[in-house]
């Protein structure tokens, strides 16, 4: 069962990056997602998508298969997801154990307009759990949530954890310098010297 109160993007967010002590990566797709991840402050080990939608959970998957010493954190709009559902059966088979995935569910394609999703009727946790994802939980508060990013980062396993939350615009908005966010990310990684 998803959450019945909504909850807000960026305290989310917050509590989330309040909880990386390891320099953990976060790759945030577009939408307000990683708009909200870039008013959390800068980070090395951000990653803000633009441009295209659906590549939050494959990147952060390349990054989590590369680096597997290094937890990884996908942060997507529920629109986003539902553009690329098929990288949740190929994470489900490569069973990276410091993936985690994060669907902000706000019904919408609200960046662009608020046009509706399907998420009214499509349930991300039946999804993934269904494309062999097993632990998948929608969260159904903020310390819920906390509590699921916790043992996330505590156990093995890829890990979808799923948040209704509620509308509205993002806090903030994320520089539009694509080669500098890559760049940053890369040194955040450390496969680019630090400058
Ligand atoms: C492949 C592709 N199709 C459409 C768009 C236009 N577009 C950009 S963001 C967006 C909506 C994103 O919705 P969601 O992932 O749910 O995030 P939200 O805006 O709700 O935070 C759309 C339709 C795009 N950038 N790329």
């Amino acid at each position: 069962m998803s959450n019945t109160r909504r909850l807000n993007r960026f305290e989310l967010t917050r509590r989330l990056v309040a909880m990386l002590h390891h320099d953990e990566a976060v790759v945030a797709g577009i939408g307000y997602t990683n708009f909200d991840l870039w008013a959390t402050g800068r980070r090395a080990q951000n990653f803000y998508m633009l441009g295209s939608m659906g590549l939050a959970c494959p990147i952060a998957l390349g990054v989590a298969l590369a680096q597997k010493q290094r937890h990884v954190f996908a942060l997507e709009g529920d629109g986003s997801l539902l553009m690329q559902l098929g990288a949740l059966a190929t994470i489900a088979m490569l069973q990276p154990q410091n993936l985690t995935m994060v669907v902000m569910d706000n019904g919408a394609y609200e960046i662009t307009g608020g046009q509706k999703t399907a998420s009214g009727t499509a349930d991300f946790v039946a999804i993934a759990r269904g494309a062999g994802i097993a632990r998948s939980a929608w969260a159904a508060d903020e310390s819920d949530f906390e509590a699921l990013v916790a043992e996330a980062l505590a156990s093995g396993g890829p890990t979808l954890i799923a948040a209704r939350i509620e509308g509205g615009p993002a806090t903030a908005t994320t520089e539009r310098d694509p080669a500098q966010i890559r760049d940053r990310f890369m040194r955040g990684l450390g496969v680019r010297p630090p400058l």
